[in-house]
C-alpha cells in the first residue's frame, strides 16, 4: 500500500497547486457519455477520477473502472457511499470516509471495522478522510441514506471545529460536500474558515456548476474541486472547469 496519491496531494498543497476531480457515479453515467468524459478529461489534464455514489443499483463499478483504465493513466479513487460496499481492486486508491459531520456511529467507525480486513489485503492506497456534509439547500441522498443532519450552511464555526477535530484525530483529508446536485454549493466563507484553520488538503464538492464557482472555491482555500452532476449534463464543461482550477496557484504570501 504505497502512499503516492496522498503524497501528490500534500506536495501540490505545499506548492500551492490546485487539483480538479471528475466524479463518475457508475450507476448514473450513460455509457455513451463515459467515453467522451474520459477523452475530455485527458485533454483537460484532469488530476483524478472519483468513482462512487450513494447507492449501488446496477453493479457497473468494475466495468466503469476497466473502461477508464483502458483509456488513460488518470488515477482512479473510490469515493464510496458506504465503506463496506463499492470496493474494487481495480481502482488505485480509496477515500476511507468517516462522516464526521454526523453522529451515526456506523459511518464514523462501524462500517470501517467490517471493511478493514478486506482493505488490508487489497493493493488499494487507503486515504482516511473526514467527510463533512454541508447543507446544500435540498435534501440529499447522503443525508437520507446516512441518517445524519448536514452542518447548516451558515455555520462556519461548526465546520471549522469539526475539521479541526478531524485533523487532530489524524485524518489525512477533509472533504466538504454539499451533496451531489446541491442547490447551493459550499460557501467561500466556510471554505476560507476551514482552510485557514487546518493544514491537511481540503476537498470541496457538491453543486458546483460553473467554472467561476470552481475558481472562487480554490481562491478561498480549497485544494481539490470535485464536480459530477454538471459534467454528466454537459461534459464540455470539463475543459473550462479544469482550466479555472489549474489557473490558481497560491504562493505562501497570498
Ligand atoms: C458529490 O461532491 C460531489 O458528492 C459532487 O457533487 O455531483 O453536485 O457535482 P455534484
Amino acid at each position: 500500500m504505497e502512499h503516492q496519491i496522498y503524497q501528490s496531494l500534500v506536495d501540490s498543497k505545499e506548492k500551492g497547486e490546485k487539483k480538479f476531480v471528475v466524479l463518475i457515479d457508475p450507476d448514473k453515467v450513460r455509457l455513451k457519455n463515459m467515453q467522451s468524459i474520459i477523452d475530455l478529461s485527458i485533454e483537460a489534464k484532469v488530476d483524478y477520477f472519483f468513482i462512487g455514489g450513494s447507492l449501488v443499483v446496477n453493479n457497473m463499478l468494475d466495468h466503469c473502472l476497466e473502461t477508464i483504465k483502458k483509456s488513460c493513466d488518470i488515477p482512479l479513487i473510490l469515493f464510496p457511499g458506504n465503506n463496506s460496499t463499492q470496493l474494487s481492486y481495480k481502482a488505485d486508491a480509496l477515500l476511507f470516509l468517516s462522516l464526521i459531520s454526523g453522529r451515526n456511529a456506523d459511518l464514523l467507525i462501524g462500517k470501517h471495522v467490517i471493511s478493514a480486513p478486506y482493505l488490508k489485503m487489497s493493493p488499494l492506497e487507503i486515504i482516511s478522510t473526514g467527510y463533512m456534509l454541508i447543507d446544500g439547500g435540498i435534501p440529499t441522498s447522503v443525508s437520507y441514506i446516512s441518517n445524519t443532519y448536514p452542518i447548516p450552511a451558515t455555520k462556519d464555526d461548526i465546520s471549522l471545529c469539526t475539521a479541526l477535530a478531524g485533523e487532530m484525530l489524524g485524518l489525512k483529508l477533509i472533504y466538504m460536500d454539499a451533496g451531489s446536485g446541491a442547490k447551493n454549493p459550499v460557501s467561500e466563507s466556510m471554505i476560507d474558515a476551514v482552510s485557514s484553520a487546518t493544514k491537511i488538503p481540503l476537498i470541496v464538492g457538491g453543486g458546483i456548476r460553473t467554472p467561476e464557482k470552481a475558481y472562487k472555491n480554490v481562491k478561498a482555500g480549497a485544494d481539490v474541486i470535485v464536480v459530477g452532476n454538471a459534467i454528466e449534463k454537459d461534459p464540455n464543461l470539463i475543459k473550462e472547469m479544469a482550466a479555472a482550477v489549474h489557473e490558481v496557484k497560491v504562493t505562501s504570501e497570498t
